[in-house]
């Protein structure tokens, strides 16, 4: 990894007078140092419902308060309509690419061992950034390529130190415990390594093989936070005087939600609050290691959730005002809690309500980097830096499509939800609606009322109907890379 830095910082002597003429310019210009290009630290979080984090109604409500998360809020810009995708794969796939995941083949998460991830054709913000210089790491969940050619350092990471499919895979090994109070799965229901391969923990650096760690289980769950954030902390000590993007996939509240001993009964209010407890602690020691970096006013920080909360017993999560669960187009699966902190640049204490989608932070993160997203492909994200900044009250975003895997769900448009398919829990069947459902989202926030249609405000669909059509002229003309696509990839011509 070290080496393929250096190598690229290297010129060759036949520059030599270029950079002499260049060292002239500079000489002559005004004597203002040049502006470093802030640090980005992208905080992602596991499952987080809309309703967990006390600035978001949540904390104590749910049994252990989040002081370290409610405090960044206040320091930063809190949004009330941050959209992410419906299941961790899409959503962790429009982060790193900017796009909608029906377009790269990853709009669901893989399960049984079909070959899944990023094609290497997609160009992800990591490696946006490092082509301008950044320092890139991530720790915990990639989900976008279980294959080691697919792995974050081969996506334009210096380093991973994580596990490439998800956690709920902890309990294949470790549940031969048939008196436990999980339903007996183990080894003599027929799970070995030879039937389904288990998760691995894996370390790798850009250039060389990755290095399996160990397998996961229910007891390394237990510390991967905190074995995340000591990566993490690692990293931005290591980088304080370069410029870096620290991508932490946090594990939490991805079930099995089992805390980390030292967090093991801590609230008194069961597994669950312990694990909110220590998300927050966690977050709060990568926010100290930027401050004693000396690095905050220089940082960008972001927390937010790639979807919302779990549906599983006893693993349920919170979503607060917002009705359903993940994997469905409901609010619940699409708001996730987003904060953003840039001392001085970002309104301290904002709260907005305008739609922002991850897809955004792709070609926002892009600008701040100094880096120019591709020009040969669709990029769904729009640049919401100005916004981000206060420059506008309005976000570059009116509205978007909400898929569930390859289903076209809903669409948002302003303060209006038009459901297609109707699916209210991830276990339920999508039903597929006669007429579409026009929601109100300001005086409907459970999406519980019928009929609306008739109501005077059906000329809510036009502009939704734009939306569809726009974007499947835009699928029709860049038809979508399938899932299971190997590499190499290229789009037909
Ligand atoms: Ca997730």
């Amino acid at each position: 990894m070290k080496g393929y830095k250096i190598v690229k910082r290297k010129f060759s002597t036949a520059v030599w007078p270029l950079l002499a003429a260049a060292a002239i310019l500079c000489a002559v210009a005004p004597a203002k140092a040049q502006e470093k290009q802030p640090n980005i630290v992208f905080m992602l979080m596991d499952n987080l419902g809309y309703g967990e984090l006390g600035v978001y109604g949540g904390g104590i409500l749910r049994g252990a308060p989040t002081p370290r998360i409610d405090k960044l809020a206040s320091e930063g810009m809190r949004l009330l309509n941050f959209n992410v995708e419906a299941q961790c794969t899409p959503t962790r796939s429009a982060l790193m690419t900017g796009r909608f995941p029906i377009r790269s083949g990853t709009y669901k998460v893989p399960l049984g061992g079909i070959p899944d991830g990023l094609t290497l054709w997609e160009v992800t913000i990591a490696e946006l950034l490092s082509a301008r210089g950044y320092a890139t790491g991530t720790w915990g969940k990639w989900h976008l390529g279980s294959a080691e050619a697919r792995f974050p350092t081969h996506q334009g990471f210096d380093e991973w130190y994580g596990i490439p499919r998800t956690y709920d895979e902890a309990m294949w090994p470790s549940l031969n415990e048939t008196n436990s109070m999980w339903p007996s799965v183990g080894n003599k229901q027929g799970w070995n390594a030879n039937v389904a391969p288990p998760e691995y923990i894996y370390e790798a650096h850009k250039g060389e093989n990755a290095r399996q760690v160990a397998q996961l289980n229910v007891d390394r769950r237990r510390t991967m936070e905190a074995e995340i954030t000591s990566h993490a902390v690692d990293f931005i000590k290591r980088n304080a005087n370069a410029t870096f993007f620290a991508y932490v996939a946090f594990s939490l509240v991805h079930f099995p939600t089992l805390p980390n001993p030292e967090f093991a009964g801590k609230t008194g209010n069961g597994d669950w609050a312990d694990c909110l407890a220590e998300m927050d602690y966690r977050a709060g020691q990568i926010l100290d290691a930027i401050k004693e970096a000396g690095i905050e006013e220089n940082t960008i920080v972001i927390f937010a959730s790639d979807n919302g909360p779990e549906a599983t017993h006893p693993w349920e999560g919170d979503s607060g005002p917002w009705r359903g669960t993940y994997f469905t187009a409901m609010e619940a699966a699409l708001r996730a809690p987003f904060i953003i902190r840039w001392p001085g640049k970002v309104p301290a204490g904002a709260v907005s309500n305008e739609i922002v989608h991850i897809v955004d932070l792709y070609p926002t993160l892009a600008r701040v980097g100094g880096a120019e997203v591709p020009k040969d492909r669709p990029i769904d994200g729009v640049d919401q830096l100005d916004f981000f900044l206060g420059k506008h009250e309005h976000s570059n975003r009116e509205g978007f499509p909400a898929y569930v895997a390859d289903r076209l769900s809903a669409v948002k448009w302003r303060n209006w939800k038009v459901h297609f398919i109707w699916q209210e829990n991830m276990y339920d069947p999508p039903l597929t609606l006669p007429l579409p459902k026009v929601i109100n989202l300001l005086t409907d926030l459970k999406e519980k009322r019928d009929g609306e249609l008739y109501q005077g405000i059906s000329w809510v669909v036009a502009p939704v109907t734009k939306i569809v059509a726009e974007f499947l002229e835009s699928l029709e003309k860049y038809p979508p890379i399938k899932l299971g696509t190997p590499d190499p990839y290229s789009p037909p011509r």
